[in-house]
């Protein structure tokens, strides 16, 4: 199976893009595989409101570690299932707690792997750092995009044209994890390239 990584700063949205994303196709149960560092993996099946309340938070470092669930994008007459993984938010700064630092690197370490990188920025944020870093690899990659998240929010839409100029050639999907906002074309992206 290829594997979509959601990838970006703490608090960006991840987990919940991850969440209704798969809700968006079509489950209404997620089973979440969570990858621990040095300990075995083990999976936990939620109705979807359940991991939104459990896994998603207002606090930035909610997620610690690689979570996965699998998806299922409708390609042609069938469907084509895809591990979409949940990653740890990178920071420009070393981390002082060593839980965070370690689950910082598994997420580095999962780009290699991934076939997709789903890249989600804040467009009220400069792309500096961090972001910059993932920016100017994933352009160089067939399976890169960035979502502009939480253009629910004020500010967000009208920074969307500077982003996609500082992004191409690498594509820019304007998106709203809670709203659902630009999930069709998060699906095109990916059904194009399965
Ligand atoms: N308005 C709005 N809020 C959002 C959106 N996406 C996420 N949020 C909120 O932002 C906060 C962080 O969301 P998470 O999904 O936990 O963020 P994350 O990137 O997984 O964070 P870490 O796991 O800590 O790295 C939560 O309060 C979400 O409800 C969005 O598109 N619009
Ligand atoms: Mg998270």
């Amino acid at each position: 199976m290829k594997e979509a990584l959601v990838i970006g700063r703490p608090n960006v949205g991840k987990t919940l893009f991850t969440l209704n994303f798969a809700e968006f196709l079509g489950q209404h149960r997620v089973e979440v595989m969570f990858r621990p560092r040095g300990a075995a993996s083990y999976t936990r099946v939620y109705s979807v409101p359940q991991a939104r309340a459990e896994l998603v938070d207002d606090s930035p470092h909610r997620t610690l570690g690689l979570q996965s669930v699998v998806i299922k994008v409708p390609r042609g007459k069938s469907l084509r299932k895809v591990v979409l993984t949940d990653s740890t938010g990178l920071t420009d700064d070393i981390h002082p707690a060593s839980t965070i630092r370690m689950a910082m690197a598994d997420t580095l370490r999962e780009v290699a792997d991934a076939a997709f990188i789903l890249h989600l920025v804040d467009p009220a944020e400069e792309v500096v750092g961090v972001d910059l870093d993932i920016l100017r690899y994933g352009q160089t990659q067939e399976g890169y995009v960035v979502l502009a998240n939480k253009i629910d929010l004020p500010e967000r839409a009208g920074k969307a044209p500077d982003l996609v100029r500082q992004a191409a050639p690498a594509p820019v999907i304007p998106v709203s994890a809670l709203t659902r906002e630009g999930f069709r074309e998060v699906r095109g992206f990916v059904r194009r390239r399965l």
